[in-house]
């Protein structure tokens, strides 16, 4: 039994800045965190990336032949405000003001994330999110934005990923000579992203009533590897762990117990001032977005280091947490070249989760299947895989919806090809190829994939191809 989807359903794309424009030195920008990293050298860095920057208008003309009814991207804070707080950059706010228009003009509406990874390198030479100045500086980030774009941009996300900045660190990258934060810094990291994000969530309903924003974060299910029931508890804890614990906080205002006996149980609780109680409360989100890849299925720990996966890296992979879960094979899912879990049954059952939770509208903000993409003779990419691996979390999707879901968008990761967070040009997720090797820049030029005309086709369909 499927249902039809909405009329107003928002078939989008995904990126974020700093994978996608380029031109990480110009117009005023200031570095980020992202800039300051270490990079591997066989792999692309980010000062380039798509030249989206530069070809702004030809890349939103492709997104309007796609049909695409929303594109969320991020807006570089280091482009808005290079000092983090204080002066405004206005060829910064220029940039943003062009895509968005351009967007508008084509009837695609703008799914704006304030906050991509890419912490400004003046604020984290302050402690970063160790300081509770920069929730300061993120109210003041945002509040510029809201005041100059609020008229044009009805749906905001707060912050990409908290979840994988704070339990997978490493795959984002460290900052030059940057050294793995403790748990508890960490943790201390996210309890001030979680005040920062209340306080923006209801700035934002003070000052844009009819805008709507919520939290990204990387949510998925997990399945326990037998009917042991310790194996059942371990998944439960991971689940909670990972995911439930960062949308519980932002939803409820208020700590997940378990996460929080977790926390407290290894002394890495962040220190909680008098009146965050208060200010986490402050603001609830208008919907949850969710970016779904993969699941995992999780076994018992045996409480040593043996529960640790060889495999390392990669942060949509589980890898185990001694004394709280081992990383079990699934042998009733897939898996991509890359040793991501390919599950779209579990995209089904993480909406119904998310929403019987919740009860909150979904948006999914990035779903998608990252592969080398060949480019072959006559400027054919013939991207079948990723068809048939949207095709099924669509089918998915439309399961969830006929159980009464609500799913407002679909956001697939990514609308043209972006650097990968650690992976360069290699692993790409794009339905328009960009012509590019790693180092060798080539022409940058644009292709569409055969996944594009596909796509394009389901939206013009509403998700009947
Ligand atoms: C998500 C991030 C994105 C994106 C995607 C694919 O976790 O929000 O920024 O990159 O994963 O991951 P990767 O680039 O590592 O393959």
């Amino acid at each position: 039994q499927t249902a039809p989807f909405p009329a107003d359903f928002l078939w989008g794309a995904s990126t974020s800045a700093y994978q996608v424009e380029g031109a990480w030195n110009e117009d005023g920008k200031s570095p980020s965190v992202i800039d300051m990293c270490q990079h591997a050298a066989e792999t692309a860095d980010f000062t380039v990336a798509s030249d989206h920057y530069h070809r702004v208008m030809e890349d939103v003309a492709l997104f309007a032949e796609l049909g695409l009814k929303a594109y969320r991207f991020s807006i570089a804070w280091t482009r808005i405000l290079p000092g983090g707080v204080g002066e405004v950059n206005p060829a910064g706010l220029a940039f943003y003001e062009r895509l968005i228009d351009e967007l508008n003009r084509h009837c695609i509406e703008p799914i704006v994330t304030l906050y991509h990874f890419d912490l400004p390198w003046c604020l984290e030479q302050q402690g970063g999110w160790n300081n509770r100045a920069t929730i300061d500086a993120f109210v003041e980030y945002a509040s510029t934005l809201f005041t100059h774009f609020g008229e044009k941009v009805r749906y905001w996300l707060t912050i990409n990923e908290q979840n994988t900045m704070i339990l997978h660190p490493g795959a984002i990258g460290l900052p030059e000579g940057g050294v793995m934060p403790t748990a508890k810094s960490l943790w201390q990291q996210n309890h001030h992203m979680m005040l920062a994000q209340a306080r923006v969530m209801a700035l934002c309903h003070r000052l844009l009533p009819a805008a709507k924003i919520g939290p990204a974060i990387n949510t998925t299910s997990m399945y326990a590897e037998t009917c042991k029931p310790e194996d059942a508890i371990a998944a439960h804890n991971w689940e909670t762990l990972r995911g439930w614990n960062f949308l519980d906080v932002a939803v409820h205002g208020r700590y997940n117990s378990l996460a929080w006996r977790y926390l407290l149980d290894r002394d890495i609780a962040p220190d909680v001032a008098e009146g965050d109680a208060a200010i986490l409360l402050q603001g609830r989100p208008d919907y949850v977005a969710i970016n779904y890849y993969s699941t995992a299925t999780i076994a018992a720990s045996r409480g040593d280091a043996s529960d640790i996966s060889a495999r390392a890296g990669d942060q949509q992979i589980m890898l185990g947490e001694p004394g709280v879960y081992r990383a079990a094979e699934n042998p009733f899912v897939g898996k991509t070249q890359y040793g991501w879990v390919v599950d779209p049954v579990g995209l089904r059952l993480t909406l119904r989760k998310t929403w019987e939770r919740y009860n909150l509208p979904i948006l999914i903000t990035e779903n998608g299947i990252g592969a080398p993409d060949e480019l072959e003779a006559g400027e054919v990419i013939n991207d079948d895989y990723r068809i048939d691996f949207l095709r099924q979390h669509i089918a998915q999707l439309q399961l969830a919806l006929a159980d009464g879901v609500e799913v407002i968008g679909y956001c697939p990761w990514s609308a043209i090809d972006v650097v990968s967070t650690h992976q360069g040009y290699g692993k790409r997720y794009g339905f328009i190829y960009v012509n590019r090797g790693e180092h060798d820049l080539k022409d940058l030029k644009r292709i569409r994939k055969q996944s594009f005309g596909w796509y394009q086709q389901v939206i013009a369909s509403n998700g009947q191809s």
